[in-house]
């Protein structure tokens, strides 16, 4: 009996070596997502850098299905705040998720339908329930790419609408050379 080969992940780069789909999110794609704009202005006269990568398996968007991809957030800062995703609820708001982190130091932010947030340490072996109905964002606080797989239904889909308009109730910040969570200036509940 022939055994098959798994998808593997690269541990040092975080790719898949298969995937169906990559996504790279330079700041040109997310510029309202950070909350400084004149920030967001000022480094885009010069460079786009890429923020994050994603490898993604999916399969067939059908109730039952699973999915799964890595993301390679960068290290950085758009002002004072640190490179992040750009954060989504489920288009069906009823799906979960599971975070693995893999490579480097991060916080997940994970919010609810209130703008309740919940911060979470992300870092290699640790797992991460993201629930139903909350919005979710990897944020990279540390100085080497910060490596993730995440598992969901495949039928979940991305809603960043809610995202774009409001943000998050919290961002992530560097002051005096320390990580800070602060409230969103921009954020209205
Ligand atoms: C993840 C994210 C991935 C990129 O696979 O899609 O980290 O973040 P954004 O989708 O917020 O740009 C996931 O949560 N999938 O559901
Ligand atoms: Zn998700």
């Amino acid at each position: 009996m022939r055994i098959m080969d798994g998808i593997r992940i690269n541990l040092g780069s975080g790719e898949l070596s298969r995937f169906t789909k990559k996504i790279v999110r330079k700041l040109s794609d997310m510029k309202d997502f950070y909350y400084d704009k004149s920030a967001v202005k000022e480094i885009l006269i010069r460079s786009d850098p890429i923020i994050y990568e994603v490898y993604a398996y999916e399969t067939e968007r059908q109730d039952g299905n699973l999915s799964f991809a890595t993301t390679i957030l960068y290290p950085g800062k758009i002002g004072r705040e640190f490179y992040m995703t750009k954060g989504h609820f489920h288009e069906k708001e009823d799906r979960a998720e599971v975070y693995v982190g893999l490579s480097g130091t991060g916080l997940m932010l994970i919010m609810d339908k209130n703008g309740e947030t919940k911060i979470v340490k992300i870092e290699p072996n640790s797992v991460i329930y993201v629930p139903p109905y909350h919005a979710h964002r990897a944020v990279n606080i540390g100085d080497k790419p910060l490596i993730f797989l995440a598992i969901y239904p495949s039928d979940a889909g991305h809603n960043y609408g809610d995202i774009k308009l409001k943000g998050f109730s919290k961002i992530v910040v560097q002051e005096n050379g320390e990580v800070k969570i602060i409230d969103n200036p921009n954020y209205t509940r």
